[in-house]
């Protein structure tokens, strides 16, 4: 705001034009109270509010609100310059697209040999980006095994979730979850699609969906004993924890529950071996940990336990949800709400004050630079005030030395971000 002081007794009263408000963030934030980022689907511009005007009498303008977009546990946002950050904990908030700064009003102008300064700064356009919004689910154990291999009977058994079952590989084409409840307290199981061979280079359906487990504190790998294809359970199990280390991203290091699953088809001696067998295999001893000893946190990808399953007659699932929940101890309550700042650098102007110098097909000057350039922005070079403010400031800048070290003279014609003006400094 441009604006001097006029009352009845004051003959020259001075300037008072307040400063613009800063205009509005954009900011994610972490909502748990959100499930999925349908709302964004149809993609969509989201603007934060300008920030209010400045008036006469030093009255600032109001810094406008953040834009809120509320977003569930587990929403990656990556834009297009890189930047990204990660939203787990309910109140988390990134901002991602700052608001420009405000202009500041003829007041601060104000100087012992400039008091009627008729000049004051335009706000600053604020960032703008495109984000890619990704929903990574947060389950606390994830079911991982081959297509058929029992892991939503399991999940439908375990917990509320009636999940799709059918005897035919690929029946889950997308995660589902369940919640576990134990002792007061609640799990989240996830039951994703089946993993086969390559499926760490795209084959199968299940690779698009690893990402989902990345964050579960442990995986139950469910291996049918007698398959339907008659192959081999113990090449099955290899083939998916194959899959898990190829993925990458510290799965293969996640511990692992053996769930052999589906043992009423089998007779009961068939099943005890088979105990026995995977037992020794894994390097388990199936008998209780002794009590007198400090429980060890799991070696990297250690499998904690193994149990013999059937969704059919319920046998082991008592025995398979103890030890899930004995696998993803309980967290710690979450921390106070924080700014997550962006995982790589976002380059943002305001250190940057080195500046070029070219000459034009006309016979000008071209000065490009960050902060040259957020000077024009600020200014309205039409307005004589402000045109002699900023050859003040380019002048403390090294940029008139510069141009004449070039062979500029003065009236010469000189652009700066797409304004040309005559740059006659007295
Ligand atoms: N008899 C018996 N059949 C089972 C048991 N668990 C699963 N099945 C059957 O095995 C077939 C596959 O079960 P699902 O739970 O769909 O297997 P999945 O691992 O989720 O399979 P995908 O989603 O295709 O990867 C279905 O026909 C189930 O009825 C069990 O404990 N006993
Ligand atoms: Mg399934």
């Amino acid at each position: 705001m441009v604006s001097f002081r006029r009352e009845a007794h004051v003959p020259k009263g001075g300037p008072d034009g307040g400063d613009g408000g800063d205009g509005g963030d954009v900011v994610v934030v972490c909502d748990p109270s959100r499930r999925d980022l349908s709302e964004f689907h149809r993609g969509g511009h989201y603007k934060a509010a300008r920030g209010g005007h400045g008036e006469g009498g030093q009255r600032h303008g109001a810094t406008a609100q953040p834009r809120e977009l509320l977003v569930p546990p587990g929403t990656v946002a990556e834009a297009d310059d890189g930047a990204r950050w990660e939203l787990t904990e309910p109140g988390q908030r990134a901002v991602v697209a700052r608001g420009g700064g405000g202009g500041r009003g003829n007041k601060a102008f104000a100087n012992p040999t400039r008091q009627t300064p008729r000049i004051a700064e335009r706000g600053l356009a604020g960032e703008e980006r495109w984000l890619e919004l990704r929903l990574r689910l947060l389950a606390d154990a994830g079911l991982v095994g081959l297509p058929n291999a029992g892991k939503s009977s399991l999940l439908g058994r375990l917990t509320a979730a009636r999940p799709k079952v059918g005897d035919y590989p690929f029946t889950t084409l997308a995660p589902v979850l369940g919640t576990i409840e134990a002792d007061e307290r609640q799990l989240v199981l996830a039951d994703i699609p089946g993993l086969i061979e390559g499926a760490h280079e795209g084959a199968g359906l299940g690779h698009e969906f690893l990402a989902h487990v990345e964050r579960c504190r442990v995986l139950v790998h469910v291996l049918d004993l007698a398959p339907l294809d008659g192959s081999d359970p113990v090449a099955n199990h290899a083939t998916v924890e194959a899959e898990l280390r190829e993925h990458g991203h510290g799965l293969a290091d996640l511990p692992r529950i053996v769930c052999l699953s589906k043992i009423d088809l089998v007779a009961p001696e068939t099943a005890a071996d088979a105990l026995a067998e995977w037992g020794a295999r894994l390097g388990l001893d199936r008998g209780a940990p002794d009590p007198a000893e400090e429980p060890q946190p799991p070696a990297p990808g250690e499998t904690v336990a193994l149990v013999a399953t059937s969704a059919a007659t319920g046998a082991g699932l008592d025995e398979l949800r103890a030890a899930i929940v004995r696998a993803a101890p309980e967290l710690e309550p979450a921390a106070a709400p924080r700014e997550v700042v962006a995982e790589h650098r976002v380059y943002r102007p305001g250190a940057d004050d080195a500046f070029a110098i070219e000459r034009t097909d006309s016979g000008g000057y071209r000065v490009t630079g960050v902060r040259v350039e957020r000077l024009l922005a600020r200014h309205d070079m039409t307005n004589e005030d402000a045109q002699r403010y900023v050859e003040e400031r380019l002048r403390r800048m090294g940029v008139i030395a510069g141009l004449e070290a070039a062979g500029f003279e003065p009236g010469d014609d000189v652009e700066i971000s797409g304004t040309v003006f005559e740059l006659d400094p007295g």
